[in-house]
């Protein structure tokens, strides 16, 4: 993000900033916002210079009405973002969301970008090229808590007009670290980007688009992001030679080449009792 830019927005609010994604953000979005508020339940040290440090557990319905009021838009990066027990999930994912989106409601926040997973959509198989517009096939509990937000920004667009951008994010990381993430990748300064869009583009309703960088192998067909004027620069196959060399090659049965959601296909049920 350009600082020479002018800023959009009065206050901004980033919930998950302790996080890997939210730490990225932390850094970025100040170049949009007057004020960026700040928020996890996880320690996120001192307010930095136009900064306001609000922690706030997902689960405090009280809380999050508070942390919402005078906000004009949400980057919401805060949640469990891997398979856990459900009622974790249920915690931070579904009354997380829930506890947002009334917030944004009653305080008439206009527009909520939010970290959704490709988990959402995890059971298509790798053959099959899909877009944002194909029923959810969620492939964990967790893909499930993230197939419900989804819904719950479509709802809270339909019936109360918020504004929200559901990002089905790849594979996050610095770079790509294994087979799989060759066609999920979503580079650090693509997410960046793309929040940046999704914050700026005009009359989103409610999108949801794929978090995920140029890369060479895709599956997912982004037009939605494009329509954002999201132009991601990373390719995760500049990483290909180091992965090959590195990682096994695995049968075509094999859960990780399978399915898009890779291993997540073949975790066990979290709250079954280990034999
Ligand atoms: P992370 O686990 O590093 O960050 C999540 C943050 O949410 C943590 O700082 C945690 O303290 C906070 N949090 C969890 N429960 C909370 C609660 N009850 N109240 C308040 N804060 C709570 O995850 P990461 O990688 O930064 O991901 C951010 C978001 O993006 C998550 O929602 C994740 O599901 C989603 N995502 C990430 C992907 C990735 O590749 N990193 C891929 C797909 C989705
Ligand atoms: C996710 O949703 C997780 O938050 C992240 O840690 C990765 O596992 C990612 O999906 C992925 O599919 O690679």
């Amino acid at each position: 993000m350009s600082p020479s830019k002018p800023r959009r927005f009065r206050r901004l609010l980033l919930t998950g900033a302790a996080g890997a994604l939210g730490t990225v953000l932390r850094d970025h979005l100040p170049a949009l916002a007057d004020v960026l508020r700040v928020s996890d339940r996880a320690p996120l040290g001192e307010a930095r210079d136009r900064e306001e440090v609000v922690p706030c557990d997902l689960g405090d319905a009280a809380g999050m009405l508070d942390l919402t009021r005078d906000v004009d838009a949400v980057v919401h990066m805060g949640g469990v973002s891997g398979e856990n027990r459900f009622a974790d999930l249920h915690h931070a994912n579904i009354l997380g969301m829930y506890h947002l989106f009334e917030g944004c409601r009653k305080n008439g926040v206009a527009r909520v970008v939010w970290a959704s997973s490709n988990h959402a959509i995890g059971f298509y198989p790798r053959t099959r090229t899909i877009d944002a517009t194909v029923p959810q096939r969620p492939d964990t509990a967790y893909g499930l808590t993230k197939a419900f937000g989804e819904d719950l920004a479509q709802y809270y667009q339909d019936k109360y007009g918020i504004e929200a951008v559901s990002l089905r994010i790849g594979s996050c990381f610095p770079k790509p670290v294994d087979r799989r993430m060759l066609a999920t990748w979503l580079s650090y300064p693509d997410l960046v980007h793309l929040v940046e869009r999704s914050l700026l583009a005009p009359a989103v309703g409610h999108t949801v688009v794929f978090g995920v960088s140029a890369n060479q192998e895709s599956f997912w067909d982004n037009r939605a992001a494009s329509a954002l004027g999201f132009r991601p620069g990373d390719n995760a196959e500049d990483y290909r030679a180091e992965i090959e060399a590195s990682t096994p090659l695995v049968g075509p049965d094999d859960p990780l080449v399978r399915y898009q959601g890779g291993q997540f296909t073949a975790m066990p049920h979290a709250d079954d009792e280990p034999d």
